[in-house]
């Protein structure tokens, strides 16, 4: 389609007023915040994510382009939200110390809001300590924790550490691109998704058990 081609080239380029224009034009189409979100924003994002590896495009770009990313996926949100839903639990998210990434992590949380649960969101760079600290005074059922660096991943094994070690019986989950089944067996956390969608309906079963 067209306008989600366009929507793909401007966030590549960083447009976040032209991105915004689009998007907003698409949803005026009735296109599914879905093929918008998938087909538009993040085909964009994800050829950005090659350009940078490949040493096509630097850090500054691949900043505006995030700028540009987060502007549609904010117009997005109340699309992509469920209407009416109830309250269905507490849950805390935040990508693991050392890591900045937190496109991935405001989708997740934009999902899981969206299925009814209330978030508090951590940011960025957050500590083992900080999601317990946190998990224990708010009372989550679940701490969601996200990770784009490989030299992050292993902040998630000290989470689930410091969680058992505090003896929350808060669910762990983890995510984020270089994260899969495979490592979350192997550090002991209770779930992993490979995409936001699927997040928000894991933490919600977690939620209700
Ligand atoms: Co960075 N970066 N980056 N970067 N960056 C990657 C991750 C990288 C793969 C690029 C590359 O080389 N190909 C590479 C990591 C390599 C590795 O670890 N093996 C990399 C690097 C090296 C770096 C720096 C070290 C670069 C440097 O400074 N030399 C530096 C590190 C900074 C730091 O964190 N300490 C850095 C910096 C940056 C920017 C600041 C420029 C920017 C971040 C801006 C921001 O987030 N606000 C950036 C970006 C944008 C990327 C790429 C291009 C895109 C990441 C992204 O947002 N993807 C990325 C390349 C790529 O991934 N192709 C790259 C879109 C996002 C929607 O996907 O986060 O995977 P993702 O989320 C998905 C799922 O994974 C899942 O749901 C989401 C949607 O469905 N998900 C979960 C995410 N969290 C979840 C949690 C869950 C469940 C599912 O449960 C709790």
């Amino acid at each position: 389609m067209e306008l989600l081609k366009e929507i793909c080239e401007k966030l590549q380029k960083g447009k976040a007023k032209d991105v915004k224009v689009l998007v907003q034009q698409a949803i005026d189409e009735n296109i599914p915040a879905k093929t918008i979100l998938e087909e538009g924003l993040l085909s964009g994002m994800s050829i950005i994510g090659e350009k940078f590896k490949n040493n096509e495009v630097f850090v500054p770009e691949v900043l505006v382009a995030a700028r540009a990313m987060n502007v549609g996926a904010g117009l997005l949100k109340p699309l992509l939200a469920e209407a009416g839903v109830e309250a269905t639990g507490k849950v805390c998210i935040g990508t693991v110390e050392g890591d900045l990434h937190d496109i991935g992590k405001n989708l997740v949380k934009m999902m899981m809001e969206g299925k009814g649960l209330e978030v508090i969101d951590l940011g960025t760079n957050v500590s083992p300590a900080t999601y317990v600290q946190t998990a224990k005074e708010q009372g989550c059922q679940v701490i969601c924790c996200s990770a784009l660096l490989t030299t992050t991943m292993p902040v998630m094994k000290d989470v689930v550490q410091a969680v058992r070690e505090a003896g929350l019986d808060a669910k762990v989950m983890i995510g984020g691109a270089p994260v899969s089944q495979a490592f979350c067996d192997q550090i002991g956390a209770d779930g992993y998704t490979p995409d936001a969608a699927s997040a928000a309906d894991m933490a919600v079963q977690f939620c209700r058990a």
